[in-house]
């Protein structure tokens, strides 16, 4: 799914700003009409955010049910005879879009982009008002998932995952104009041959069919490198400047319908980095060379703003990045803005993307966490529906991102149960798919520590085997030195599997200032002490190809237990973006290792 852009045929207007909001505990909205004038008793909501911390008070923080936005927006007069567009770049969990009181589109799943042509219903020149119901509600067949419990004291929403249920616009609301006939799709795999580089494309247009597709192949210097003419091709650009970790080099493929008399009737503008991405034996290469992924597991989340998309903190965190000597991430658990991805790849940021499949593991949520206890594959719990669900998050991811080269693994989810058959059965079709969907990238999960070596019956399903570990933490908690044995011991056995393996998850929790002797956890000493750990088993067995520390900065989570202390406090930096003590000795290790 193209991003709307600005090119000589196309023109987009952000609606970002203060909407008019009210949330709608009692579900009355929809009966009542709010969609067809002003919202009543409507309050201020910027958008970009979640609206959980932008207002006070437990009313909004732990809101279940719709929320509705309106605004209102002038069509401009100079997108007379184009197609209109209305693009929400993210709506948590679920929405329905009115325009003037028509409804447009409805869409599920919480972060990734829906639209739709709203060409017969505006008029350029004129405003038109925009309403969307946004519902933040889980079930067991949303992904992820969880369920509402009705208590005494009102409905409730359960999860199982570890981070706050933030809800609203968290992202752009685009209107955009493109001609009618236009470029609908572009999808772009790059190859090496020797030192040329092969860039296939495949463009779908819609519309009227006569016209032919035009592609210009530009470096970042605008001279043109290669040119070639049909909806699918093949470019080659002799002695490639690569697209590298650390080198983020674009180049620009000017994709253009032309009509039979040669005007060009649409043109968008594709970036490309060439590279390749490779599995082989227990290496993960990039470009032909080994790749060591340094970095971590993130969140979108900021103070106030929760996962409402902000520039400031994209830029920031990626300076902090940079500063500590990280050069990957996971966008651990859902999908993130696409602003984040085009900064990868024009940074040379390298991305584990991942759905928001998080959660899929009752044996977490009862177990650990001590919640209720559910059957995790079942028909009244997962079954084939949220499945269907599961199919659909991965569809909409790797149609918004195949084209990125940052993005170099597909990760389908996070800690899924993943030691029964029923778990086999339930993620077979899903691996398949992934696959189907783009046969240039290794697809992966998360598997999570419940399913040790030996136990894990999805393994064998993935070219990476990314693992999540806590030893000295969740288990032999403040035994560094029995957790560095029995974590050696697993991990050796994963190496015998014979492929990469990637440790996506490993952390302490530790309240930024909090000092001790001797390292005892929560510490900063500890959360030190426990990384050097880690790394010494990691250094020690070479089928490891990547260390991603949970987490970048603290984060959110829901106040339901016991095991928080104003929500996640693994981070290296604390929520506000200061460094621990773990914050310079990462430093330490991993700038030393740079080339
Ligand atoms: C893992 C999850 C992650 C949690 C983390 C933790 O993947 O979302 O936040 O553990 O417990 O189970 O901190």
């Amino acid at each position: 799914m193209l991003r709307p852009q600005d090119t000589p045929t196309r023109e987009r207007r952000s609606l970002a700003g203060l909407w008019d909001f009210r949330l709608d505990a009692a579900g009355e909205g929809l009966s009542s009409g709010w969609y067809e004038g002003p919202l009543p008793e409507a309050q201020a909501m910027p958008v970009p955010a979640s609206y959980n911390d932008v207002l006070v008070g437990t009313h909004s923080r732990d809101h279940v049910g719709d929320a509705w936005y309106r605004t209102t927006a002038f069509v401009p007069r100079g997108w007379a005879g184009q197609r209109v567009v209305l693009r929400v770049d993210s709506a948590t969990h679920a929405a329905t879009v009115w325009v003037d009181g028509t409804e447009v589109m409805s869409h599920s799943g919480g972060y990734t982009p829906f639209e739709a042509d709203i060409t017969d219903l505006v008029t350029p020149g004129e405003q038109i008002a925009v309403t969307v119901v946004v519902n933040n509600e889980l079930s067991f067949q949303t992904i992820p998932p969880g369920y509402v419990e009705d208590t005494p004291q009102g409905r409730r929403q359960r999860y199982f995952h570890d981070f706050y249920n933030f809800a609203g616009l968290h992202r752009q609301v685009w209107l955009y104009a493109t001609p009618h006939t236009h470029v609908d799709d572009i999808t772009v795999v790059t190859d090496l041959d020797g030192t040329t580089g092969v860039v296939r494309y495949r463009v779908t247009a819609a519309g009227d069919d006569s016209h032919d597709v035009r592609v210009r192949l530009r470096d970042a210097e605008g001279t043109e490198v290669a040119r070639t003419t049909g909806p699918e091709g093949e470019l080659r650009v002799v002695d490639a400047h690569l697209w590298a970790p650390g080198d983020g080099y674009l180049y620009d493929a000017a994709v253009e319908l032309v009509a039979p008399d040669g005007t060009v009737i649409d043109v968008y503008h594709q970036s490309v980095g060439i590279r390749t991405v490779e599995v082989r034996g227990t290496e993960f290469l990039i470009n032909g060379s080994p790749f060591y992924f340094r970095g971590f597991g993130r969140h979108e989340d900021t103070p106030v703003r929760g996962k409402g998309h902000d520039d400031v903190f994209l830029v920031h965190d990626m300076e902090l990045m940079s500063w500590i000597g990280a050069n990957s991430f996971r966008t651990s658990h859902y999908p993130y803005a696409e602003e984040v991805y085009e900064y990868a790849d024009r940074h040379g940021i390298v991305i584990i993307d991942e759905t928001p499949a998080v959660g899929l593991n009752m044996g977490i949520a009862g177990g650990i966490f001590g919640g209720p206890s559910f059957e995790t594959f079942s028909p009244e719990t997962l079954n084939a529906t949220t499945r269907e669900a599961h199919a659909q998050v991965i569809r909409e991811l790797v149609a918004r991102d195949k084209n990125h080269p940052s993005v170099v693994i597909w990760s389908i989810a996070n800690e899924p149960e993943s030691h029964t058959e029923a778990a086999r059965e339930y993620f077979e079709p899903l691996f398949a798919l992934a696959r189907e969907l783009d046969p240039s990238r290794p697809v992966g999960f998360v598997n999570v520590m419940l399913s040790p070596h030996g136990t894990c019956r999805l393994s064998d399903l993935a070219d990476v085997l990314m693992l999540n570990r806590y030893y000295g933490w969740y288990v032999q908690t403040g035994d560094l030195a029995n957790a560095e044995a029995a974590w050696r011991t697993e991990l050796e056995a994963w190496a015998g599997d014979g492929k990469p393996i990637i440790i996506t998850e490993y952390g302490a929790d530790t309240i930024a200032g909090l000092h001790s002797l001797t390292p005892e956890p929560w510490s900063e000493e500890y959360q030190v002490a426990y990384l050097e750990m880690n790394h010494r088993v990691f250094d020690s067995v070479d089928a490891v190809v990547g260390e991603h520390v949970w987490n970048f900065a603290d984060f959110r989570t829901s106040s339901g237990g016991v095991f928080r202390v104003d929500g996640n406090k693994k981070g290296v930096f604390t929520y506000d973006r200061r460094p621990k003590a773990a914050a310079h000795a990462l430093r330490t290790r991993w700038t030393a290792e740079r080339d």
